[in-house]
């Protein structure tokens, strides 16, 4: 094949990693349909994929990954900073020279017999100055064609390069697919990924954590921005306004459903549309107006199969018709397509499960991992916003935390100012999914959604939070923290969610023009029950009012809670932060 750049340091990387690993051959991935439609060809052949009905489902294709390998391995995901104190106490460490050389042995030889594929993509729309270039080398069809759809990749991607531009390298082989052997290393001082021996999605399509969070939060850092793990959309209201917003939330707890929402019927009526700009990152830094801009360095969706349904998420549905990889749902055998938990409640009679078994809704199994994924592109989704691909971003009025909280946190607060937002956010806590391998259900804290991604010590990220809202001043967006999941006696979710979530997001944006009241408590500005519109909904005004009531003995043991927590942090943990504890207690007990 003929070169396709002249870009030295890439050259060298692709040269070193085939030393390393001795495949085969060496494949450039120019981005050509025809190249991408050979590779499918041939995943189809090995079983890799499995083409669907292609009249229903047309570009479509299955994928099972290994039984053992279905989510991300928190445990085994390594920040290799050369100090152990710039990883900081809620990562894994290990020192550079050791991962190398461990990382070394377990790569060495690991794609013999196969091809090896080199994937220069881009995060951000090509030549946007926010956007930041990497490159992917793998021994996986699977992800090559995944990456095709969550990023931009191909000969324009190297010609953005050129020969002299920097990128973010990353290696990854699934090797033998062994778990005593897996390892997700970043080595944020050297802008370098090792990911060996998964299949699974976040832990190998190496632009999306790894690199749009994990190395880039460091990027952020020291250049002035903020990588989160936060989904971005617009509100457009009946006179043709578009407000955005971005909001934080951890795996699995509701991004891509707020970010697609279908506004209420009683709202569709008036004229209010939602866009979603992003479903799961969001790039910030401030633009020449001094408001903070965010952008979705993304080009596809990763998103959570079940529970997706034409009642939950329309958009999302729409968005997986077509061009879309099918992660570990089920294969319904009659006619080819697929299906999973909450989708409807016709489970097909004659199937195949996750696991690559036989399967009908009768067995009481599920037949669908509760982390199975679509990687859908993000131009199939119905209400992509038209800024998608603005190359600035789009100006943020709000920013939101939330978690999976079945009882404390209550529907919705403000906060008091950045400071105290940052507080709000570094207080997050939620009940643990599987979109990480472990226990689910669990409480834990997860600060800003970024427990699994900020890629350095989190004290000097919350320094770095604090020091972006003073870049930023009086123009910094408002901060909140919302719950849908608060739960009754019986376990059922009280508020309806999804597109009523709109409902709280109409107050949240009156709140940051200033057209709504609201009343002051220990936690921060809560709306009055009569503020948030409950019009064609199940709920009365007494539901709502417990939905926002907050007890205070339980945010005494909460506040406790997050003193233990904050002492991991030691002396990185921001005095604004001690202060902000504080004057939560004092107001608790006053
Ligand atoms: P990642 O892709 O893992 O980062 O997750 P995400 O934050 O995008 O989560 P997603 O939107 O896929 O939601 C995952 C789960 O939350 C699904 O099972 C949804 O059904 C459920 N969910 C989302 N929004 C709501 C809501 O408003 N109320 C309730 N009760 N459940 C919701
Ligand atoms: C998450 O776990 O937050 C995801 C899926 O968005 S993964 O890409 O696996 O991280
Ligand atoms: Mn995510």
């Amino acid at each position: 094949m003929a070169q396709l750049t002249k870009n030295e340091k890439l050259l060298r990387f692709v040269e070193d990693s085939a030393a390393l690993c001795k495949p085969e051959r060496v494949i450039w991935i120019d981005g050509t349909q025809e190249q991408l439609f050979a590779l499918r060809d041939e995943a189809l052949a090995t079983g890799e994929l499995i083409l669907l009905n292609q009249e229903l489902l047309p570009g479509c294709v299955l994928h099972r990954s290994a039984l053992n390998d279905v989510a991300r391995v928190e445990a085994r995901t390594l920040i290799c900073s050369r100090k152990e104190e710039d990883a900081g106490p809620t990562n894994n460490w290990m020192e550079p020279s050791a991962a190398y050389k461990m990382l070394g042995g377990i790569f060495d030889g690991s794609m013999k017999g196969r091809d090896m594929y080199v994937i220069p993509y881009s995060m951000g729309p090509v030549g946007s100055k926010f956007s930041k270039i990497g490159i992917e080398i793998t021994d996986s069809i699977y992800v090559v064609l995944s990456m095709n759809i969550m990023t931009r990749i191909g000969q324009a991607v190297l010609d953005e390069l050129g020969a002299d531009g920097d990128f973010v390298k990353g290696l990854h082989s699934k090797a033998e697919l062994s778990e005593e052997k897996r390892y997700i290393c970043h080595f944020p001082e050297d802008n370098t990924i090792l990911s060996v021996n998964s299949g699974y999605g976040g832990n190998v399509l190496l632009g999306k954590k790894c690199f749009a969070l994990r190395i880039a939060s460091n990027l952020g850092r020291h250049e002035g921005w903020m990588a989160e793990h936060m989904l971005i959309l617009g509100i457009q209201y009946p006179n043709g306004d578009i407000k955005y917003i971005s909001a934080a939330f951890p795996s699995a707890c509701g991004k891509t459903n707020l970010a697609m929402l279908i506004p209420p019927e009683g709202y569709l009526s008036k004229g209010y549309r939602v866009w979603c700009v992003g479903d799961d990152i969001a790039w910030i830094r401030p633009g020449k107006d001094g408001r903070l801009y965010a952008i979705n360095p993304e080009n596809g969706f990763f998103g959570v199969a079940p529970g997706t349904n034409a009642k939950s998420n329309p958009n999302a549905l729409a968005s997986t018709a077509r061009n879309t990889i099918f992660t570990n749902v089920v294969l319904n055998t009659d006619n080819n397509t697929v299906w999973w938990e909450g989708l409807d409640k016709n489970p097909p009679a004659h199937a195949i499960d996750w696991r690559g078994q036989p399967w009908n809704g009768e067995m009481g199994t599920k037949g669908a991992h509760p982390n199975s994924r679509f990687t859908a592109p993000a131009t199939n989704c119905p209400c992509i916003s038209s800024e998608f691909e603005n190359p600035d971003g789009v100006p943020l009025s709000a920013i939101i935390f939330g978690g999976r909280r079945a009882k404390t946190a209550p529907l919705v607060y403000q906060s008091f100012n950045w400071q105290n937002g940052v507080f709000v956010g570094s207080i997050m806590a939620s009940e643990t999914t599987a979109a990480a391998t472990g226990a689910v259900g669990v409480v834990r804290r997860d600060p800003m959604a970024m427990l699994p991604f900020c890629g350095y010590h989190m004290g000097d990220y919350f320094r770095h939070w604090l020091e972006m809202g003073k870049m930023v001043g009086d123009k910094a967006p408002k901060i909140f923290n919302v719950n849908w999941f608060r739960t009754d006696d019986e376990g059922h979710f009280i508020w309806p969610g999804f597109g009523d979530n709109l409902r709280v997001l109409e107050w949240i944006i009156e709140r940051c023009e200033g057209k709504v009241d609201a009343q002051e408590t220990a936690i921060g500005y809560m709306p009055h029950a009569e503020d948030i519109n409950i019009e064609g909904l199940d709920i009365d005004i007494e539901t709502l009012r417990g939905l926002l009531s907050i007890d205070k003995a339980t945010w005494l043991e909460e506040a406790a809670g997050i003193a233990e927590f904050y002492k991991k942090f030691g002396n990185k943990l921001p005095t604004e932060l001690q202060e902000e504890l504080a004057g939560l207690v004092a107001r608790l007990q006053a």
